[in-house]
């Protein structure tokens, strides 16, 4: 969860010290008590969660299990045909179960090994320097709750399969991984809200809903594409633009439907080259230039 934080159900604590999930009404689970029921519980646990003790288990229904491999079955299909190289290559190493939802817990100890990265549950926002400094050290928040299972195959909320599927898989690959690190550090580094949230909207369109030429044709590596089997199936009739960072970084978005811009790396070298790069120097003024509407 990243520039989406800003979309999550807010969380609040009733008198009693209870946890409430607020949906909104056109959420799919809004009228289904048992639903919010599970989304109040999911929250009260990773609000009770330390850093350094073992992320709290969740015990998921076999409905939301049924969830998961509904998902997964359709994804493992799309991804072979529409996934670049490097997150299969994650894809494969990090080897997810695809018959029921993986503990956090378990991600976050398959993936260390691969590259350093760990999973930290989040009950609901984190505020973006947050998220971001945690990033540059290797931690990534999380949610745990999954999708309503009425409407599977996209959800804008992030929940566990975008979480997991969309973002573990590239984490578990050395070259996006670096590149999460990297967002995290220039997050760090800069001090004005304005660049904070430039960095995060180049985060946005690229490793959250980036596309990349291979062999010809157009493949995603942005965990939001990767993580809808609604979404992958339509990306490449979208409005594709060049890899430019002023545009990125200016460019605004809905969270709540399909994305209609995106912007194309031509190779892995090629994102490396202007993303990597530009987060690993940028600071206040390179981005206040950038910025600058073009006269
Ligand atoms: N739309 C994604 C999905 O259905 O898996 C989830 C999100 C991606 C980015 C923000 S929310
Ligand atoms: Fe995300």
């Amino acid at each position: 969860m990243f520039e989406e934080a800003q979309y999550l159900a807010p969380v609040t604590r009733r008198a009693d010290g209870s946890i409430e999930v607020e949906l909104s009404r056109s959420h799919p689970g809004f009228a289904d008590p048992v639903y919010r029921e599970r989304r109040n519980r999911i929250a009260e646990l990773a609000m009770q969660h330390q850093q350094g003790e073992p992320i709290p288990v969740v015990d998921y229904t076999p409905e939301e299990h049924e969830v998961w491999r509904i998902v997964s079955a359709e994804l493992a299909v799309a991804h072979q045909e529409l996934a670049v190289a490097e997150y299969l290559h994650g894809y494969e190493r990090l080897n997810l179960p695809k018959d029921r939802i993986p503990q956090l817990q378990e991600v976050s100890e398959w993936l260390a090994p691969l590259t350093g990265f760990r999973y930290l549950p989040a009950a609901g926002l984190v505020e973006l320097r947050e998220f971001y400094g945690t990033l540059a050290d290797s931690y990534f928040h999380s949610t745990q709750y999954i999708r309503h299972h009425s409407v599977p195959l996209y959800t804008p909320e992030p929940d566990v399969i975008h979480e997991v599927i969309g973002h573990a898989n590239a984490l578990a690959s050395d070259r996006f991984a670096a590149l999460y690190r990297l967002a995290g550090e220039a997050a760090r580094r800069v001090e004005s809200r304005e660049a904070l949230e430039f960095v995060s909207k180049v985060f946005w369109f690229t490793l959250e809903f980036g596309v990349m030429a291979e062999g010809g044709e157009l493949k995603a590596y942005g965990a939001g594409i990767l993580s809808s089997y609604g979404e992958i199936r339509e990306f490449r009739g979208m409005d594709i633009r060049p890899l430019e960072l002023a545009a990125m970084g200016t460019t605004s978005y809905d969270i709540t439907h399909y994305q209609d811009v995106l912007f194309r790396a031509e190779s892995m070298d090629h994102l490396e080259d202007v993303v990597g790069a530009f987060w690993a120097t940028c600071d206040d003024d390179s981005i206040a230039r950038l910025a600058l509407p073009v006269s």
